[in-house]
């Protein structure tokens, strides 16, 4: 088996040895040099080569995205008798729940607020309502809403989360579906995203769920970039109807410098951080599916390419 390596975010360094590890007659390749692209069988890939695309490989035998979010790789464009994989690793997941719970946190003890008044030297006392009384929202109940949802339980926050079917989570008051976004909002104080961009959801983080949120929301959004309509929560910041927002996602990445959001007093932005995959802990799952390609079986966490993620 000949697995070529594409990233221009990820560390071949870091990866070849664990996937070797774990499969040790694995033979690979690091884009962009490629030997013999007939060869290749499968790809590790967060972007396909820019020059070519995966159309040089004719024998590919699995995709497998380094991302959660496959959103990037465009799949229209990619051959449909391929089989795609989204990345799902126990690291990845648990670096996305600490980043939820903290920014979660952030918001709830009005720590912003402290932050600015320290230079003014201003002691100002805030004491938050109690947990059970701030209700956390999270869109997207899948590998990693579900477990921020039960994070966020844990520390005793009302939880309510959305996805596209019934869910049944434990601690965790579950919509679902367009028509229970509207119920889903109304009571949610602090609205984490964590969707995937598909037709369906890109630009949802707008003006008419702002105003189906409680006056005075939190948003953070984990998803991706498209999923936020700037000039509407511009708006929303103005308003009051949205209090602060914590952003770790954008429509242009590295956000342009000149972008009203970096300066913004009500915003805090992190450069597409809030988690990250380790190759010690997404190998075994990589290599599983390299298995599984070599013998024609359904990969683990294949994407619908339909559906869109
Ligand atoms: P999953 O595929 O496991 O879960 C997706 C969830 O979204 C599912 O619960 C699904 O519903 C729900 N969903 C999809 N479409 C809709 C819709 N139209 N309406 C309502 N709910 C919908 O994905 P993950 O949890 O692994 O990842 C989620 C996203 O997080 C990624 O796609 C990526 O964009 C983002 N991400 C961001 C990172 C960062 O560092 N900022 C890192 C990793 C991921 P159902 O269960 O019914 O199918
Ligand atoms: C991902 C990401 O999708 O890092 O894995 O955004």
């Amino acid at each position: 088996m000949k697995l070529l390596f594409c990233s221009h975010l990820d560390d071949p360094n870091e990866w070849i040895p664990e996937l070797k590890r774990h499969m040790p007659d694995l033979e690979i390749e690091v884009w962009p040099k490629v030997k013999d692209p007939v060869s290749i069988d499968a790809i590790l890939v967060w972007l396909p080569p820019a020059e070519g695309g995966l159309a040089q490989f004719p024998n590919l035998k699995a995709i497998q995205s380094l991302g959660a979010g496959v959103n990037q790789l465009d799949l229209k464009s990619l051959p449909r008798h391929i089989p795609l994989a989204r990345l799902v690793d126990p690291g990845l997941t648990v670096s996305m729940r600490d980043y939820c719970v903290w920014a979660a946190l952030r918001h709830y003890r009005g720590l912003d607020a402290h932050a600015a008044n320290q230079p003014q030297k201003k002691w100002v006392y805030y004491i938050p309502p109690p947990k059970s009384a701030v209700s956390v929202g999270v869109m997207g109940l899948g590998e990693l809403g579900a477990e921020v949802a039960r994070a966020v339980a844990d520390l005793g926050f009302s939880v309510r989360g959305w996805a596209r079917s019934p869910k049944a989570i434990d601690r965790v008051a579950c919509f679902s579906g367009a028509d229970g976004l509207a119920a889903f909002a109304a009571k949610t104080d602090i609205l984490i995203c964590l969707l995937p961009l598909t037709p369906e959801t890109r630009g949802i983080l707008a003006r008419p769920l702002f105003e189906m949120l409680p006056k005075g929301a939190k948003l953070i959004n984990v998803g991706r970039g498209d999923h936020l309509v700037e000039p509407d929560l511009l708006a929303a910041l103005e308003s009051g109807r949205i209090a602060s927002a914590t952003l770790d996602v954008f429509s242009r990445e590295p956000l342009p410098p000149e972008h009203p959001f970096w300066s913004h007093p009500k915003i805090t932005v992190t450069p597409h951080v809030a988690a990250f995959g380790s190759a010690v802990s997404a190998a075994p799952v990589v290599v599983e599916n390299l298995r599984r390609a070599v013998a024609r079986k359904p990969l683990l966490n294949q994407v619908d390419i339909d559906r869109g993620y």
